[in-house]
């Protein structure tokens, strides 16, 4: 069966900018009428087209068929879900049509939804309760009830609020009642802290941009040369930053917007204008642009700088529109002073007997490792029930946020503090490529969403890439080249299997990869690749980046990510300790007379349990090195060392902001590089959608997680995990951020866990021996009944490429 899909790139920034180009071409000084415009726009962005996916099968792309038994690679969404599927299609059918037939819900279709309507925001799984879901997994009981989380947003209410609802039992649904966490701000959450959406963003044109575009037409065209009412193909796109409310100081819906010259990539062509929208309550008609930024100066309104400008009492901009010499820099052509032979290709990997992973569902087997993958709407990509050869290592391990707060002169730029969850990160993963975004011998996998952008559910079709390859870096190795050294070799590659999606957020991309080592060793990185955000060059703007270009500079920055790891070794009681290496000073007159010798100073290390959230509670520090390990206290090896796993922390970054300020109380999880607490259903994430609003009083405080300073002897323990990176721009990272020097990880490894290194099992090793030591003396070499030829090659990117011919929605929204 075939299906229809769609890649709709939907994140906040592009709403704008697709609103603004319609605006733009739809000529206001023909005189249409609102209303018409009106409806332009709801046709062009509000109705989805091509989104009747309600198909169970999702069949692949497979570039490399060779050795592919499709019983072992099956991506079609289960008919019977498991415990931890994501939503099906027909789940998703009978949760909306649950939902119309509720008229305590006064539900609209998102096709007619108006900001004071109540409308479906997000619909996904609501994970199942972790001791239900480990009795069934052991076998011992049937799988829990499939259950739903429907987030709401209730402008029809004369208090208008989001609620956030349980809705089940699947398939069918029965019930709704709205979510109650404790330890959380429960239900209703401020209307304002809502996050963005497409119904509020179609409602600005009938006050803000006709404001914006009538008045300041004259002055737009003067000083950028763009005609707003027909600007053909010099045009303006535009970018937004919401402003946290901590720093209005009130609950205030305030978003600034600046513009940029619509040309390959508008991000770095911002023109010198920006406006505040204030978009309290329900009602459009009191939407206002309440400060306009011209030529590095604020004014009161639009009316006020056009006083000004019109006595010529300020001074006036003059920027063209880049030329096609201007923009080259900002284009991702290829140029310059090429360097490869044409027909001399790059590597690339192959699997020379087909793959060695099995793919059922959401659930992926290899080599020894077992796990459930999902991509959460709100959280992103999300591994369940983690095991190394039938042991789990881990319950959970998912994104839980992306952050990446920017400094400036300018108030579009100063005000950016974004807390991506806004996007919905899972939403996010649009499509991977093959040959660009993984090797072309991946296998892709589908995500299904349902948000405020569709009436119904949709399927990004290649949303993960899943394959094995070498690293290229031995796992292991030793060389005794001499003969009383044993003259022998052994070693062997480190393979890997890979999960991996990219999420790109506005003008950033951001890659995750999930990686399996052959030793019981997951790695997790993450990576961020893109373009920056720039502002307009000016002396100001100095101290907050470099020069880049004529007209450009590019803002520091600093990105950081969130992680939960939901470890359970050996049960799901563990202990959390730390091996402290200290100096010790040992006495040495055994070995030395020389009173100046008499003591000589090593290192040691001691055990220190953690016994309470807040004692858990890491911060890196140099002076004071630390392993970090988690580990069941009944179970030790058979000389009494416990039997632990080690997370160890590679991705690191000190978040420097002053704590309980500005936005840093959405983000208190960032205060440590790694937090340890009991695990509860209702500390089910460590952030939120409305996060980047809502500092002022978080709907999620992970602060407020630690601080009831619970103990965490023997008990069901959580580590969040936060990396990240500063980031002050510079000439090569245009036209793009390369990702080389960027990848920050974290590492899950046995520690005295296993007897010995568990890849002593692996057939991919190889062990060269010589006995004796004369010239006629054997040379044994082995490599485990594996042998050296090649049965299959992968298939070049030719199908992918047809197939993108074919269906443009593969990579493209619009279509
Ligand atoms: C339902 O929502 C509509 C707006 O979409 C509103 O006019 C109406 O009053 C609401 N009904 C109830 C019972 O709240
Ligand atoms: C949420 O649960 C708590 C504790 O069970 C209860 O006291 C409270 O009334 C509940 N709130 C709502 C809105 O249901
Ligand atoms: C703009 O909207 C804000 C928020 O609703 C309001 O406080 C302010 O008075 C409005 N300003 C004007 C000029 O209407
Ligand atoms: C221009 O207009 C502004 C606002 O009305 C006024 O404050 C300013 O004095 C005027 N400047 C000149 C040179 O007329
Ligand atoms: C670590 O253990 C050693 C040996 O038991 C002890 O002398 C030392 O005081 C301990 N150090 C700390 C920092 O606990
Ligand atoms: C360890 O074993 C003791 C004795 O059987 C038991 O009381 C305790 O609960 C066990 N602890 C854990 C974490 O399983
Ligand atoms: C947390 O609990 C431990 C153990 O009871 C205690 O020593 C520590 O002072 C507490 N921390 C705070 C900040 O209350
Ligand atoms: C070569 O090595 C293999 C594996 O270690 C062993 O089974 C075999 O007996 C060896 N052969 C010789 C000739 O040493
Ligand atoms: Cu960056």
């Amino acid at each position: 069966m075939t299906y229809r899909y769609r890649t709709g790139e939907k994140d906040y920034s592009e709403y704008w900018r697709f609103m603004a180009l319609l605006l733009l071409l739809i000529s206001l000084s023909l005189g249409i009428a609102l209303t018409v415009i009106a409806v332009l726009l709801a046709q062009e962005l509000s109705v989805p087209r091509n989104v009747t996916d309600m198909s169970i099968s999702t069949e692949p792309i497979v570039l490399s068929k060779c050795g592919l038994n499709l019983d072992d690679i099956d991506i079609s969404e289960s008919v019977n879900p498991t415990v931890f599927s994501d939503l099906t299609g027909p789940e998703f059918e009978s949760i909306n049509r649950y939902l119309f037939d509720q008229t305590d819900l006064n539900v609209t279709k998102i096709t007619e939804a108006r900001i004071d309507s109540s409308y479906v925001h997000l619909i996904e799984l609501l994970l199942p309760n972790k001791a239900e879901t480990l009795k069934h997994l052991d076998g011992k009981t049937d799988a829990p009830k499939r259950w739903a989380k429907v987030v709401l947003f209730r402008g029809d209410l004369s208090i208008p609020e989001v609620q956030e609802y349980k809705v089940g039992p699947l398939p069918t649904p029965t019930s709704h009642r709205l979510l109650n966490y404790t330890g959380r701000r429960i239900n209703p959450i401020p209307f304002n802290v809502r996050p963005p959406t497409l119904v509020e963003l179609l409602h600005l044109e009938k006050t803000i941009w006709v404001e914006l575009f009538t008045k300041l037409g004259f002055i737009i065209y003067e000083s950028f040369g763009i005609l707003v009412t027909d600007c053909k193909d010099k045009c303006l796109s535009f970018s937004s930053a919401p402003v946290s409310t901590s720093n209005i100081g009130s609950i205030k819906r305030q978003i600034w917007v600046g513009f940029n010259f619509q040309t390959e990539y508008y991000k770095l062509h911002p023109i010198d204008l920006q406006v505040l929208l204030q978009l309290d309550g329900t009602d459009p008609s009191k939407f206002n642009m309440s400060t306009v930024w011209y030529n590095q100066q604020s004014f009161k309104s639009a009316d006020d700088l056009i006083q000004m400008y019109s006595n010529d009492s300020i001074s006036k901009l003059k920027t063209s529109f880049p030329s096609n010499q201007e923009k080259e820099f900002s284009t991702m052509t290829l140029r310059g002073d090429i360097l490869e032979k044409e027909s001399h290709r790059a590597p690339r990997q192959l699997e020379p007997d087909g793959k060695r992973y099995t793919v059922k569902h959401q659930k992926v087997g290899y080599l020894g490792w077992s796990f459930h993958y999902r991509m959460s709407t709100s959280t992103g990509p999300m591994l369940l029930d983690v095991q190394y050869r039938k042991n789990r290592i881990a319950y959970e391990i998912s994104l839980q946020e992306i952050v990446v707060f920017y400094s400036a002169s300018n108030p579009l730029n100063r005000f950016s503090d974004f807390v991506d969850s806004l996007v919905l990160l899972g939403y996010a993963a649009k499509a991977l490529v093959p040959g660009g975004d993984c090797p072309q011998h991946a296998t892709f996998l589908p995500a299904r969403h349902q948000t405020s952008s569709e009436p119904t559910s949709i399927v990004y079709k290649n949303a993960f890439c899943l394959f094995e390859q070498s690293t290229g870096v031995p796992l292991r190795r030793h060389h005794s080249y001499t003969s009383s050294h044993g003259s022998f070799y052994s070693g062997m590659m480190d393979d890997v299997l890979i999960l991996r999606t990219i999420l790109t957020i506005g003008n950033y991309d951001y890659i995750f990869d999930f990686i399996f080592h052959q030793n019981g060793v997951l790695e997790v990185k993450g990576i961020s690749t893109g373009y920056i955000i720039t502002s307009v060059y000016s002396p100001a703007e100095e101290k907050y980046g470099f020069r880049l270009q004529e007209r450009v500079l590019g803002n520091i920055h600093h990105h950081m990510f969130n992680f939960k790891i939901d470890i359970d070794v050996s049960g799901n009681e563990n202990r959390f300790e730390t091996l402290d290496i200290n100096v010790y000073e040992a006495d040495n007159t055994d070995w030395s007379t020389n009173p100046e010798t008499s003591t000589y100073h090593q290192i040691m290390f001691n055990r220190t349990l953690k016994s309470t959230e807040l004692e858990a509670a890491y911060t890196f520090n140099f002076d004071a090195p630390k392993y970090l390990i988690f580990h069941n206290e009944n179970s030790t090896d058979k000389y009494g060392n416990p039997r632990a796993y080690r997370i160890s922390l590679l991705g690191m970054s000190k978040q420097t902001l002053p704590i309980g300020r500005g936005a840093e109380p959405s983000i208190s999880w960032s205060r440590y590089q790694m937090a340890v607490t009991k695990r509860h259903e209702h500390e089910q994430s460590s952030s939120s959608m409305y996060a980047v609003f809502d500092a002022l009083d978080p709907v999620v405080n992970f602060q407020d997680f630690l601080d009831d300073n619970e103990t965490i002897v023997d008990q069901d323990l959580v580590a969040w995990i936060t990396m990240g990176v500063h980031h002050i721009p510079h000439t090569e990272d245009l036209p793009v951020t390369p990702t080389t020097g960027g990848h920050l990880s974290f590492f899950l490894s046995p520690y005295n866990y296993f007897p010995e290194d568990p890849s002593m099992a692996s057939r991919s090793a190889v062990r060269i021996d010589l006995s004796g030591t004369s010239a006629e003396s054997p040379v044994n070499i082995s490599r485990y009944g594996l042998d050296t030829d090649i049965r299959c090659v992968p298939e070049s990117t030719d199908a992918y490429d047809e197939a993108i011919r074919e269906d443009k929605n593969l990579l493209f929204s619009d279509f």
